[in-house]
């Protein structure tokens, strides 16, 4: 048997972590890093930051640098607040080919780019748990599609883009058997695999189709980026468990020096599914998209799915060995260098795009891996950075010819130069750094100035909160040649990856609220006189209002015990920041929030007779407390 070999470091920098208290620190902030964050009241923040909920299923907006808190963005997970996966409209946006899953793991971000720089109008999540892609629209802030994956468990290494947003891409965490089929666990060789699928985006409606999806061996994707500039054809992801264990994955899965960087030729993949050399195959998944105009969302469920498999469509996928577990695959704006981040290396190796395509040329080839050939790993590499720290997980840029590495077990942000790979500053992190994110830090076009790391432990940075403690991101200055640490600000769920961009690129795009006359609703009702109540068999359609201060009707009866209930609710506003809420007594369902303009449904069964109050849950003039009503509900 193999022993695993772990650096001496690692071992005592475990130990150390798991044995010292830790101190706090707080000490560590210096000079003017108050003034540097201030923003005063009734001014606005410089950047939007979204950040991934983690298992929280959401996305939230904080500005920076204040670290306020400005929204909350249910995705993959419902959300009572404002009805979402609750209301009739958007309950479709839930679904999956196993139903409505009402919750997802979210880790990563990735903001939409016109060449390679960020544009403002779309931001796309991934669902790590059932495999889903989300798009989120920036002018309303609203979940408006989500496409699920077949053929992939895990959909970790996700969403990221190339550089004009032509392809989200979607790779496999878990390998799993292509289909359904009922094999042994312990065939994982001959059938399990990894897929990286290709989800291309309209120009103009940022409507997903899942175009192909290339077949990989049995393996762990874990994260990618695409290429830019010289490397824009190509997509690199990051790989773990290449020994290909299925079972004890810490002592099979971590065994060999090396698991691999997979180079993906995308232009080449898409013309080969142009020729078509891939193959059709039954597959069933969800493609949920959300009506702005009709305000509804619907589900389809598609059939089929394109396979490219390497093995038909030579000179589109490599590997490049990569040190030990690699996690993060980061590309600088320059397109040249991919850093891979091995968990359990002592370096961080820098691969050159160039040198990869020489080699390619020149077939300097160490074997192949189930058919796929690698490349050998100095033919490819630039060079390696040498000590930068315990546990590297991932890597931003700021554009000046730096990179900023995360080290998760020596809590630290080490910043480092591309030109000669040596290290300038490191920068201590409260506690165990995961992701980091520099504004526009993985496009082009970074912004720098800010760095944000988001910390897996918090221990004694904030009051405690009883066994659960808030997660953590911490702002640094970056705009000096030394990284100083400017602010905490909790966090919601667990953060994993994060974007953020200059304010101005979406603050003027802000719908206000919606034109009630284009409100395509099929249950609008257009004007307090138009409120009624409708019932056909045991269906009631009460067609309400909602305006400063009342609801119409206000006394609904003749509703029956066991009765379908549906509350169609209008908000007949037209003027920004005034919602109306809606929430019926003894409700199990939800509330809903109604923007102005829009019609919002919710259903109830009522299962008991008896006078049910309702009323506007959001406080929205001086008679709030007024806007109210009473359903009757009768024995059958
Ligand atoms: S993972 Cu979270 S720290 Cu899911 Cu991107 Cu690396
Ligand atoms: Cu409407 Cu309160």
């Amino acid at each position: 048997m193999k022993k695993i070999f772990l650096p001496l470091c690692f071992v005592a920098a475990i130990a150390s972590l798991q044995s010292c208290k830790m101190k706090n620190t707080a000490a560590a902030v210096q000079g003017d890093a108050d003034s540097k964050v201030y923003v005063a009241p009734g001014k606005y923040d410089e950047y939007y930051n979204f950040v991934s909920g983690g298992f929280n299923g959401q996305v939230s907006v904080y500005g920076l640098p204040s670290g306020r808190l400005l929204k909350l963005i249910p995705v993959f997970s419902m959300f009572p607040e404002n009805g979402y996966g609750y209301s009739e409209e958007t309950k479709a946006m839930l679904n999956t080919t196993n139903g409505q899953i009402p919750w997802d793991d979210q880790h990563h971000l990735e903001l939409s780019q016109t060449n390679g720089e960020q544009d403002g109008r779309w931001l796309f999540a991934n669902a790590n748990n059932t495999p889903r892609v989300a798009r989120i629209d920036l002018s309303t802030f609203k979940t408006v599609e989500i496409l699920q994956m077949p053929n992939s468990a895990g959909n970790h290494s996700s969403p990221f883009i190339t550089e004009n947003t032509e392809y989200v891409v979607a790779g496999t965490r878990f390998s799993v058997p292509l289909g359904s089929e009922d094999v042994p666990i312990s065939s994982f060789k001959q059938n399990f695999h990894s897929t990286a699928s290709f989800i291309s985006v309209d120009k103009n409606s940022g409507n997903m189709a899942l175009a192909f999806q290339i077949v990989l061996p049995g393996m762990n994707l874990d994260l990618s980026h695409a290429g830019k500039g010289p490397s824009h054809d190509w997509f690199f992801f990051s790989s773990y468990n290449t020994e290909q264990a299925y079972t004890l994955l810490e002592v099979n899965a971590s065994q060999k020096d090396k698991d691999y960087i997979i180079a993906v030729n995308w232009k080449k993949a898409e013309e080969y599914a142009k020729a078509g050399k891939g193959k059709k195959v039954p597959a069933e998944y969800a493609h949920n998209t959300f009506d702005e105009g009709k305000q509804l969302a619907t589900s389809v469920i598609e059939h089929d799915v394109l396979l490219l498999d390497p093995k038909d469509c030579p000179d589109m996928v490599y590997m490049i060995p990569c040190p030990k577990s690699p996690h993060g695959c980061d590309l600088d704006p320059t397109g040249e260098y991919i850093v891979g981040s091995g968990k359990l290396a002592a370096l961080i190796p820098v691969f050159s795009f160039s040198k990869m395509i020489k080699a390619i040329g020149d077939k300097q080839f160490e074997g192949d891996f189930q058919g796929i050939p690698i490349i050998k790993y100095e033919a490819a590499l630039y060079g390696e950075v040498q000590k930068p720290g315990l546990g590297p997980l991932h890597t931003e840029f700021d554009g000046k010819g730096n990179a900023y590495t995360s080290m998760f077990l020596s809590s630290e942000v080490v910043k480092w130069s591309l030109k000669d790979l040596k290290v300038l500053d490191r920068a201590p992190t409260y506690y165990s750094v995961g992701h980091l994110m520099i504004p526009g830090g993985d496009t082009k076009k970074p912004w720098g100035k800010y760095l944000v790391a988001y910390n897996k432990i918090t221990k004694d940075r904030f009051l405690p909160t009883g066994p659960e403690l808030a997660q953590s991101a911490q702002l640094y200055d970056i705009s000096g040649d030394k990284m100083q640490l400017l602010l905490d600000f909790p966090t919601i769920g667990e953060p994993h990856y994060a974007q953020a961009l200059p304010a101005s690129l979406i603050q003027g795009k802000q719908v206000k609220y919606y034109d009630i006359n284009k409100n395509g609703n099929e249950f609008v009702t257009l004007g307090e006189k138009k409120a009624n109540v409708v019932r056909k068999g045991n269906r009631v359609d009460v067609y309400m209002t909602a305006i400063r201060s009342h609801l119409v009707p206000d006394n609904i009866e003749g509703v029956s015990v066991g009765d379908d209930v549906y509350f169609h609710v209008t908000n007949l506003e037209q003027d920004w920041d005034i919602p109306h809420g809606f929430a019926i007594k003894n409700n199990p369902n939800a509330e809903l929030l109604i923007m102005p303009g829009e019609t919002v449904t919710l259903k109830f069964t009522p299962q008991k007779q008896g006078i049910y109050p309702f009323y506007c849950t959001d406080f929205c003039s001086a008679l709030h407390q007024e806007m109210s009503g009473y359903l009757r509900v009768s024995p059958k």
